[in-house]
């Protein structure tokens, strides 16, 4: 099981730093590209000394996922004003990392807040609405492992809904993150060999409800239609929706991205990345046939990024959920040296894998 949290942490780290080299591409990418692509860093990790910088840089994801995994490790619970602190102090080290368009409008209020008000500054974004973009989901896998040995799907939900209140109050960015902890805390309990239908059913399960009580409470408002491209982003429950899609495609061989792209979406709103990085992930379980000659955490991620638009966070939550799976050998030693940051995230696994065995 340490191996497999050191996967998560790790392989969101990878997909982040991997993925970032085509972030805004916003075709699909032709996979032999991307092997090519990451096949010169064998040369790049020959030259590395000691202390040299990283030839891959981490984005915003793997900013914040740190520093959700320190406060929690710090704390030993979840402590709102002191995560928040920690995420305005690294925006502002750092302001460059690939932030979201409008988040800084939350680190800058957050900066010297009273502690009672972290939560107002997430909620005043959009007019009211918040943000629906996918920034809670792409820093939430410290949590499942933090709530690991509790295994209880309703305090994860409030732990993640806790977390990403923070800066995103918008309900499809907070079930993105659940869908996000609740695939991750899936694969961590998984043996090897996945059976898709029944991962999928699972967290279809643990998604209704929640949508559904969403639909329930805003009967009287209209729904939010601004981000409305795809038909299944119409639907009431339209992570469902996706999900019982990806049930379909997972069974068709003739899937095309193009396809995916379309149904699924690879933008930077949750409802339209999360999904596509579940069925990243779950396609990898079966094997890709293109891509037979990589394990299955490597064609996690090069078949998320393959799909194009917000690539890093597709990659990051695919690289966690593969990580969870296969466990940290299963990342190459290459992309593992030549990724910033990969040993801090190793120790922030250990630190969680330890507070989950504490007495
Ligand atoms: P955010 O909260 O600023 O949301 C991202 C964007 O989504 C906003 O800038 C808006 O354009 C749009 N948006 C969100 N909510 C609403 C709403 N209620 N009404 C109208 N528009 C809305 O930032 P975030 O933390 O969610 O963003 C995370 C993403 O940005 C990550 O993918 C991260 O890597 C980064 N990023 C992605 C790209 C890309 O295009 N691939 C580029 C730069 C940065
Ligand atoms: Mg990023
Ligand atoms: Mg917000
Ligand atoms: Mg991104």
């Amino acid at each position: 099981m340490l191996s497999r949290f050191k996967g998560c942490l790790v392989g969101a780290v990878v997909g982040d730093c991997i993925g970032a080299i085509y972030e805004g591409h916003y075709a699909k990418i032709q996979t032999s590209l991307i092997i090519e692509k990451l096949k010169k860093l064998d040369k790049a990790r020959e030259n590395l000394k000691e202390g040299d910088e990283k030839p891959l840089s981490y984005t915003d994801d793997t900013a914040m996922t740190q520093s959700v995994a320190l406060s929690l490790i710090q704390k030993g619970s979840f402590d709102a004003a002191d995560m928040a602190k920690r995420f305005a102090e690294k925006f502002f080290k750092e302001p460059n990392r690939g932030y979201g368009g409008n988040i800084y409008k939350v680190f800058q209020e957050l900066e010297d807040i009273d502690p009672e008000d972290v939560f107002k500054p997430a909620a005043k974004q959009f007019n009211g609405s918040g943000s629906y973009g996918n920034g809670g989901a792409m820093r939430i896998s410290p949590a499942p492992l933090f709530a690991f040995n509790e295994n209880n799907d309703t305090k994860l939900q409030e732990l993640v809904t806790s977390i990403t209140r923070l800066t995103h109050t918008h309900h499809l960015a907070i079930h993105g993150a659940i869908l996000v902890a609740h695939a991750i805390d899936q694969s961590l309990r998984c043996d090897a060999e996945v059976d898709v239908n029944k991962f999928i059913d699972d967290l279809i399960t643990k998604l209704k409800p929640l949508e559904e009580k969403y639909v329930a409470s805003s009967q009287d408002e209209p729904p939010t239609k601004k981000s409305v491209k795809r038909s299944l982003d119409e639907e009431e429950t339209p992570y469902c929706a996706k999900l019982a899609r990806m049930k379909e495609m997972l069974q068709d061989e003739s899937l095309q991205k193009s396809t995916i792209i379309h149904d699924l979406g690879h933008d930077v709103a949750a409802v339209s990345s999360v999904p596509a990085a579940v069925l990243s992930f779950l396609i990898a379980t079966q094997k890709i046939p293109k891509l037979k000659d990589l394990n299955q955490f490597e064609q996690t991620i090069i078949y998320a990024i393959s799909l194009g638009g917000d690539t890093d966070t597709i990659a990051t939550m695919a690289g966690a959920m593969a990580g969870a799976l296969y466990g940290i050998e299963s990342i190459p030693e290459t992309w593992r040296a030549c990724c910033e940051s990969v040993n801090k995230a190793e120790k922030m696994a250990e630190d969680l894998f330890n507070l989950n065995n504490r007495s």
